[in-house]
């Protein structure tokens, strides 16, 4: 124990930091020289923040018992320490700007020569792109300054410490400081140099701060450019015939650039010491009649929220994992990115100009701690914090100031409401009038151009988009989006695309930002991944830290396939039964003519005629009916569909040639359920009953074998191990189903067995299901009948007592022994459930019962094939009658119930089938709302069938 020393007193004071220069543009490349400092650096950790002195720091010290760790990165993910998981909860006492006398603190040390050609001239600027949470810094011994604001960049001038040879640069940092009561976002807890360190020399006469305006007049379609700098130079832009100053205007016609067609122009910025790589985009963003316009157009944001992640390095991401966000997001139909809750590393907002995304860029402020305490001492409302946070505003629209993809500033996520803000606001609108401004936390909306919230319901969104929300003032004129929606948390969510047809209703609804990109799940030994909890934290919030549209290892989850279905850019809809279909251009800049369209037309699941389909190159917003050749030969021979494709006509930097952007699938001949004539009788045998290829137990009525397959446990099932969905949070004050269904027991019910009845061409079997300590129940009834080849079940289920809460699923489950291999005519290729299944197509497909499974972080419900008309399985073949939805698993429901992690799945011998004939919806209570009413499921009578026969046994 020791009380603060002044040497470490910068840590807990609310001010931003001394020493560093004044912030300015990033830019990824020039012609000066620039050394790159990331790698392996001496560590060593302490548990307090001043527990050894700073003799380190010191040329000479020998460094040589220290561990190592790479920069960038976390030292917790490196063997240090670990993470710390908490949502909106401060892991320490509030007391700002007081920080625990606990605070780890990791002393980094790097020895470093410069190049031999390193210039003898000019100056050099050492910058650090990201500390997590506080450092001080020396360079040869000197002390050369303290900063905060993680995931804000911090240069220091260098030049005149710098040597040829044995430059020691030393970095003292603190997990814990004053400015962690500034970034209090729902996230891990990593403290570490976790982006880039660069030394970069500076030219006599180089650039220092530069600011690219560049808008676009969609009347005139011309562009207008100018370059301001605090060094004069002279700005070209070949393509557009530019030769000019800084300071000077010049109007030319131009591309536009647009997320869809994100058009840049390679210039120059040159000055008397060096020449700095532009890339222009022409783009003007504008508040027009309440609505959010860029180049004269209202856009509709179809926008997911990331947080930066990779499940072994954290927050230290490389290149290549952003580029592959980048690339995953415009593959999926994301249009726009929010970085929710900090500004991102700088190399993604490049890939965002270049690829082409919207980009909400949100400052690193975030004080959620401080609702558990009705927000007071918020310090976002408290004058000695304002320093602090607009030294943050400065750094992030500095630094981010010459993207073109950057269209709104966010101030930063809950944080409630205060002075602060709006001094942040006021800042930042003097400085760059070029963009909007963003902030969801305060309902009147003082210091935002656009009324936005988070998980707001259907209703009270399609309230808003009438504009009868009773919003008063200048909210009432605001465009309106949610800047978190559909909570991707485990299975789900479900309504997207009720979202979607209301955000296309009504214009004042602009869109969203699903919550949230991808998983922050841990790699981990014992788990698999890990989330809150498994590291011991005192505090933590358990797996709320993945609920990503991506899986931690950047798999796309079943979510991100319905996202890209809900938000595709072309609707390819049917409206009668016509020979035509109806195509609209839904983008809001480019018309149709990358795209290329095909038919192919597919009896019993299998194409049987393709062919390209012509499309006029539709304006956006146009449609137009178009005609679909006559059905092939083939019709008539079974069920069939019409399925329409539009793909890429070429390579596309973000994908390749024939990658399908959106689909439509039509029946052009309806499905004939199979009709099995009960022409066998029960016959008894010693202690059986057979019945056709069916051999059943004759006390209990419990089906045994068909035709020589063993079936075990047939029986209904109402249960599902609950989603994350289902569970909801523990502040909803909505009834949440996962709870109220276990508080019901119908984790537990029983089946009582109350008649076993062969008669006449039937075997009946009468059962009552119900758990225990409640009247509810349901009336169940098997009935099989057979026609000597085949047994048909058909379950015939009535609710007994007032059964008002809905059922979880509804079906039968069995287990085979021995199967692996599935085949199945229906839906696909991933699960489907009532309110998350716009993505699910109709064709016939296989699949390994392990790849059946749908990974989620916390294991759940999952996996569920919808609109099955029949499945092959362990040599059983089963036919639905209506449709069913087909799961399959090497272990119980209950064992899926109760694992916690993955690695708590253990392969049985034997393999459940669930065969239900509905499922409840999903929705996204986890965070939002529950599923929609129609998406209910009621518990109410209900008849389903199945047709049972055998197949030979395929794989192993
Ligand atoms: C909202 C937060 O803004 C976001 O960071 C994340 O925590 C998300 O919820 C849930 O995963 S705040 C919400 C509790 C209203």
């Amino acid at each position: 124990m020791s009380i603060p020393s002044p040497t470490t007193a910068y840590v807990e004071d609310v001010s931003p930091g001394s020493g560093a220069l004044p912030p300015r543009a990033r830019y990824a490349s020039s012609n000066a020289r620039s050394l790159a400092l990331n790698g392996s650096w001496r560590f060593r950790l302490s548990q307090t923040a001043d527990a050894e002195d700073d003799s380190f720091a010191e040329e000479g010290y020998d460094a040589g018992g220290w561990a190592e760790v790479t920069v960038p990165g976390h030292w917790v993910l490196q063997g240090h320490g670990s993470p710390v998981y908490t949502n909106h909860l401060y892991p320490f006492p509030v007391d700002p700007p007081r920080v625990p006398t606990e605070n780890p603190t990791g002393d980094h040390l790097r020895v470093f020569d410069l190049p031999g050609d390193w210039p003898a001239d000019g100056g050099a600027v050492l910058r650090f792109d990201g500390v997590e949470s506080c450092a001080r810094v020396w360079l040869n011994g000197t002390d050369i300054g303290e900063f905060k604001g993680s995931r804000l960049p911090h240069e220091f001038a260098v030049g005149h410490l710098l040597k040829p040879t044995g430059n020691v640069l030393a970095v003292r940092v603190h997990q814990w400081s004053a400015g962690s009561y500034l970034e209090d976002q729902d996230q891990w807890w990593l403290p570490g140099i976790f982006r880039d360190v660069t030394l970069l020399h500076r030219p006599p006469g180089g650039v220092l701060d530069f600011f690219v305006h560049a808008s676009y007049d969609h009347a005139s379609g011309t562009g207008t450019l100018r370059v301001d700098s605090d060094v004069d130079g002279r700005v070209t832009v070949p393509a557009l015939g530019i030769d000019t100053v800084t300071g000077e205007t010049v109007t030319v016609p131009v591309e536009p650039w647009s997320a869809e067609r994100p058009r840049l122009y390679d210039g120059v910025l040159a000055t008397g010491g060096e020449r700095v790589p532009l890339r222009v985009g022409f783009r003007t963003v504008a508040l027009v009649d309440g609505r959010i316009e860029v180049n004269g157009r209202a856009v509709l944001f179809k926008g997911v929220n990331r947080h930066e992640w990779h499940p072994e390095r954290g927050r230290a991401l490389d290149l290549e994992t952003m580029r592959e966000d980048v690339l995953l997001m415009k593959r999926h139909n994301v249009n726009a990115v929010r970085t929710s809750h900090y500004p991102p590393h700088p190399a993604f907002l490049d890939l965002c100009d270049e690829l082409g995304l919207w980009v909400v860029d949100e400052c690193d402020l975030e004080t959620h701690g401080f609702t558990e305490q009705g927000w007071r001492d918020n310090p976002v409302d408290d004058d000695r914090w304002t320093p602090a946070l607009l030294d943050r505003a400065a750094r992030m629209v500095e630094r981010d100031k010459n993207h073109p993809s950057v269209v709104i500033w966010s101030l930063g996520n809950e944080a409630g409401t205060g002075r602060g803000l709006t001094a942040m606001a006021e800042w930042i609108r003097g400085r760059d009038s070029s963009r909007l401004l963003h902030y969801e936390g305060d309902p009147d909306c003082r210091d935002t151009d656009m009324y936005s919230r988070m998980y707001a319901d259907h209703a009270e969104v399609e309230r808003i988009g009438r504009g009868l929300d009773g919003g008063t003032g200048k909210r009432r004129e605001l465009p309106f989006i949610l800047c978190e929606y559909a909570h991707a948390m485990g299975n789900g969510p479900g309504g997207l695309a009720d979202y979607q047809r209301l955000f296309e209703t009504y214009g004042r609804l602009q869109g969203g930002f699903v919550w949230e990109w991808i998983d922050h799940g841990i790699a981990d030994e014992r788990y698999g991944y890990a989330y809150g909890g498994d590291f011991g934290e005192e505090l933590h919030d358990g797996n709320f830290v993945c609920d990503g549209l991506l899986f931690p290892d950047r798999r796309p989850s079943p979510g991100l396939i319905e996202f890209k279905k809900v938000v595709e850019p072309v609707a390819i809809e049917r409206d009668g039964a016509g020979g035509t279909v109806r195509i609209t251009n839904k983008y809001d800049f480019t018309d149709l003519s990358a795209l290329a369209f095909t038919w192919s037309y597919e009896v019993e699941g299998e194409t049987a005629a393709t062919g390209a389909l012509s499309v006029p190159p539709l304006a956006p917003g146009e449609s137009a009916e178009v005609k679909l050749p006559e059905p092939p030969e083939a019709a008539g021979a079974g069920e069939a569909h019409w399925t329409v494709r539009a793909r890429l006509a070429a390579d596309a930097p973000w994908a390749p040639k024939d990658h399908v952007v959106a689909w439509g699938q039509f029946t052009a001949s309806a499905r004939r359920v199979p009709s099995v004539p009960p022409t066998a009788r029960p016959v008894p045998g010693s202690g059986t009953l057979t019945l056709g290829p069916a051999v059943f137990d004759a006390r209990t009525g419990a089906l045994r074998t068909i035709g020589g397959v063993d079936v075990t446990g047939l029986r209904l099932d109402v249960w599902r191990a609950t989603t994350d969905n289902d569970d909801g949070a523990a502040w909803q004050s909505d009834v949440r189903y996962g709870p109220l269904w276990r508080r019901l027991g119908l984790h537990r019910v029983r089946h009582r067995l109350d008649a076993v009845e062969p008669a006449g061409d039937a075997l009946t079997v009468r059962t009552r299901v119900a758990p225990a300590a409640r009247d509810l129940g349901l009336s169940t009834v098997y009935r099989w009948t057979s026609d000597g080849e085949r047994v048909r079940l058909t379950v015939s289920v009535r609710p007994e007592g007032d059964w008002t809460v809905p059922l979880p699923r509804l079906g039968i489950r069995f287990g085979l022994s021995g199967a692996d291999r599935v085949r199945w005519y229906g839906g696909g290729p991933g699960e489907a459930y009532p309110d998350s299944r716009t993505a699910s197509s109709v064709a016939r497909r296989q699949s390994t019962v392990d790849d059946l499974q749908t990974p989620y972080v916390r294991p759940q419900e999952n996996g569920a094939r919808a609109d099955v008309r029949w499945a092959e399985l362990g040599g059983l073949r089963v036919e639905g009658d209506p449709e069913f939805s087909l799961t399959a698993r090497r272990w119980t429901t209950e064992q899926l119930d109760a694992a916690t992690h993955r690695t708590d799945l253990v392969p049985g011998d034997t393999v459940w089938v669930n065969l239900d004939h509905a499922h409840h919806g999903l929705g996204s209570q986890s965070c939002g709302p529950g599923p929609l009413p129609r998406y209910h499921l009621r518990a109410e009578p209900a008849r389903f069938s199945f047709v049972f026969s055998t197949v030979p046994r395929r794989g192993t």
